[in-house]
């Protein structure tokens, strides 16, 4: 028997989700050719001890999220089963435009119990995920989106998800509005002190690193009050797939005693690089695997806040050791994000050599006072179809920006002009006063979103359009 044949017992008697079984477990996927429904639907979920209404994403078995095979179509029926218009983005996977799931790009939301069929097929497998493009995704419309890979079936290891978001008992409106509001009135005196820079004064800038103070910090829906307790074997080994769902909050992934292999970034594979601390920012995945030593232990694997003290996470636990509370505040803040693993990441698959057919400098700009984000283009980012495309994205704002491509993976070519083969992914971080440069084969025609993934900025402004001509 295998290990995950073995665990998904024991994963039965995990308590995890409040609204169903265990998502970080061996949750079946379903027969290749069937239609899988998928309900957005409204759930109450308590954290911090108060009862909270958000959003939940359920698919079969009840389990958030969806498992599906690559190589196999993905059939979907998406139902809205709540009473506002919704929608989902399928985040990492590269459908035809109109199943992009983006409002009016080009269907509009579904409307309250209405359903929506999508059918696409899935070439590659990934660690991806689903969240409303909407402000609905600040209060949980997300879930894990998992492209098995045939290939892997057999192997010996056992997979656990974790999915992390930022909470906030205020509404995402509310948040906006505290955001732009306030600000907008000249004062830099937010009330309940929602509003946060962190002066970085070594190089003589002040950087901002989180524009709103959440009320807590989730992995699976819960905090490190009660956290996810995954039943482990013994020496067994782990693949870790980390997605960062939060909305406007960056994290560094800290596996304690455990050492990792990185083997894929938003679900593309890459040349492994082991460690124990992995950044990730909003909207990016981390494949990580783990072997765990040959005694009964517990091993953490917290998240931690950017430029904070929180921390959430999950727990692993083999054998009969017992969990220890892990407190929710660290002793320290997390650290700034960087790109100094983007800097050391290779594709295993990197895009084939080839010279850029068009190149455009994008600029990505804000002002914090007034909350008014934006990215603007040397050229309008216009391509066709074949066309390898460089875009060099310069950051001259004071927050670092997640950017995200829609509908593609593009390759990471050069950080600061320097150049190098790196990631195949679909977000990469871009921090203040630094330049990415990304390479992308454009062979999916649609008038695609790529934007900051910070929720705040891009209703801000921070978006713009990949568009081929005709
Ligand atoms: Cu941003």
């Amino acid at each position: 028997m295998k290990r995950r044949d073995l665990l998904k017992g024991a994963a039965a008697g995990v308590a995890a989700f409040p609204f169903g079984p265990v998502l970080s477990q061996v949750a079946a996927a379903t027969e290749p050719a069937g239609q899988q429904a998928l309900a957005i639907l409204s759930r109450s979920l308590e954290v911090n001890g108060k009862s909270a209404k958000v959003f939940g994403l359920v698919g079969p078995n009840q389990a958030p999220g969806l498992r599906v095979i690559a190589g196999s179509d993905f059939n979907v029926l998406l139902q809205n089963q709540t009473t506002e218009p919704s929608i989902v983005h399928w985040h990492g996977l590269t459908p035809p435009w109109p199943s992009d799931g983006v409002a009016d790009a080009p269907l509009p939301l579904i409307g309250a119990g209405e359903n929506r069929a999508f059918r696409f097929t899935l070439d590659r497998p990934g660690t991806h995920w689903m969240h409303a493009h909407t402000l609905q995704e600040q209060a949980l419309l997300a879930a894990p989106l998992i492209v098995e890979d045939p290939a892997e079936a057999g192997l010996d290891e056992q997979e656990v998800v974790v999915l992390l978001h930022d909470f906030s008992f205020l509404s995402a409106e509310d948040l906006l509005a505290k955001l732009t509001g306030g600000k907008a009135m000249g004062g830099m005196d937010m009330s309940g002190g929602s509003m946060k820079g962190m002066d970085m004064s070594g190089g003589g800038m002040a950087m901002d690193l989180n524009d709103i103070e959440y009320d807590a910090y989730l992995a699976n829906d819960r905090t490190l009050d009660d956290p996810e307790v995954v039943a482990t074997e013994v020496g067994g080994r782990v693949r870790l797939r980390i997605i960062n769902g939060a909305s406007a909050t960056a994290f560094t992934i800290d596996l304690g005693a455990l050492v990792g292999s990185l083997v894929a970034v938003d679900g593309q594979p890459i040349v492994p690089v082991d460690g124990a601390t992995f950044p990730i920012t909003m909207g990016q995945r981390l494949d990580i695997r783990v072997q765990l030593p040959a005694n009964a232990a517990v091993f953490p694997i917290l998240a931690l806040r950017e430029g904070g003290a929180q921390r959430t996470g999950i727990v692993l636990k083999s054998g009969d050791a017992s969990v220890a509370k892990i407190s929710g505040s660290a002793n320290a803040a997390g650290p700034v994000l960087d790109l100094l693993l983007e800097g050391q990441l290779r594709a295993a698959s990197p895009l084939p050599a080839s010279e850029a057919t068009k190149t455009f400098g994008l600029m990505l700009s804000g002002d914090m006072a007034a909350y008014r984000w934006a990215l603007s283009s040397d050229i309008p980012i216009l391509v066709d179809r074949g066309d390898r495309v460089e875009i060099t994205m310069q950051n001259m704002s004071m927050m670092a920006h997640p950017m995200h491509l829609h509908g593609h993976h593009f390759q990471v070519v050069a950080i600061d002009g320097q150049r190098f083969p790196g990631a195949v992914r679909d977000t990469v971080l871009v921090p203040p006063m630094r330049s990415v440069t990304i390479a992308v084969d454009a062979m999916n025609p649609g008038q695609w979103a790529f934007h900051c993934h910070h929720l705040y900025h891009m209703v801000s402004g921070m978006m713009t359009t990949f568009a081929y001509r005709a």
